[in-house]
């Protein structure tokens, strides 16, 4: 009998600058769980803070790759998506959730990957972001951001202040249907942290913890790895979030004083240990 939790992960695979498939597979690892990776696109750098980077699209192979698996009758515990290319790859998503729920329904974790700081990534345009919203709806739990939460609502992103980051979540959670976890929720100078829906409870929850002073990329997809890696061992919301914003906040604080470039992400490889499961 499987007893490892596999996690299909769609998001691009970035060469350099950490983020998306270079930190959901190694986090994924070491939390216990596999990671089967459906890239959805190949570019030598992410696109925040460096220009001239290639990009590949796989497009054509996700929807191959899809195929195989379902043909081999694959089985998920959770299905995780992130950043994506094109209107078809989200299309593609979600005609492989149906299939896969078919068989048994997997949890699906949906990062709505489209900007941040009020600001749209380069390459998402207004079809995408109405094609996200499409495949957010069909998430059990969404990840968002303030800027991805602005889209999803159609709303201005100051018209969500942090302060009324609980109305937003319920807003957010399709009269109750799905979960969700808003990230990077600062409540008082000096804090970050996220605040959460629980579909199972009806509850929110507001999380804080210390913010090391400086932003770097990729912490959302480092935030949302551990959640959805804690998610399918079998935590509630409100842990798997915690765990989450701990394990952010450690490495942004351990990444600091390197003094290195935002734009490479967390130095969270040495840090990768504090994950693994308990043995018994
Ligand atoms: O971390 C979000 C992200 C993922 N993938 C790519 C990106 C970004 C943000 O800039 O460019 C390619």
């Amino acid at each position: 009998m499987r007893t490892t939790p596999r996690v299909a992960a769609i998001h691009d695979l970035s060469g350099f600058g950490r983020c998306s498939l270079t930190i959901v597979m190694p986090v994924l690892s070491a939390m216990g769980v596999q990671c089967c990776p459906l890239p959805t696109a190949y570019l030598s750098t992410h696109t925040g803070g460096f220009t001239g980077n290639t990009f590949v699209d796989l497009t054509d192979q996700m929807a191959a790759a899809m195929d195989h698996w379902l043909g081999l009758g694959l089985t998920f515990e959770a299905v995780y998506t992130g950043f994506m290319g094109s209107c078809r790859q989200m299309a593609l998503c979600r005609s492989f959730l149906t299939a896969l729920r078919e068989k048994t329904p997997p949890l699906v974790v949906v990062d709505p990957v489209m900007g941040d700081h009020g600001r749209l990534y380069r390459t998402y345009t207004p079809e995408m972001c109405r094609a996200m919203a499409d495949l957010a709806a069909e998430a059990d739990v969404i990840v968002p951001n303030r800027t991805e939460a602005a889209r999803l609502l159609d709303r201005d992103y100051d018209s969500l202040p942090d302060e009324a980051a609980g109305e937003t979540v319920q807003a957010l959670s399709l009269g109750g249907r799905r979960s969700v976890v808003l990230t990077g929720v600062s409540l008082q100078p000096g804090k970050t942290g996220a605040a959460c829906f629980d579909r199972e409870t009806g509850q929110v929850a507001l999380i804080q913890t210390d913010f090391a002073g400086r932003a770097f990329h990729g912490t959302g997809d480092l935030f949302a790895s551990v959640l959805t890696g804690a998610l399918v061992r079998g935590e509630t919301l409100c842990q798997a979030a915690e765990r989450a914003a701990e394990f952010v906040r450690l490495c942004a604080l351990h990444t600091t004083p390197q003094d290195l470039p935002p734009r490479e992400g967390v130095d969270f490889e040495p840090l990768l240990g504090l994950l693994a499961p308990e043995r018994s």
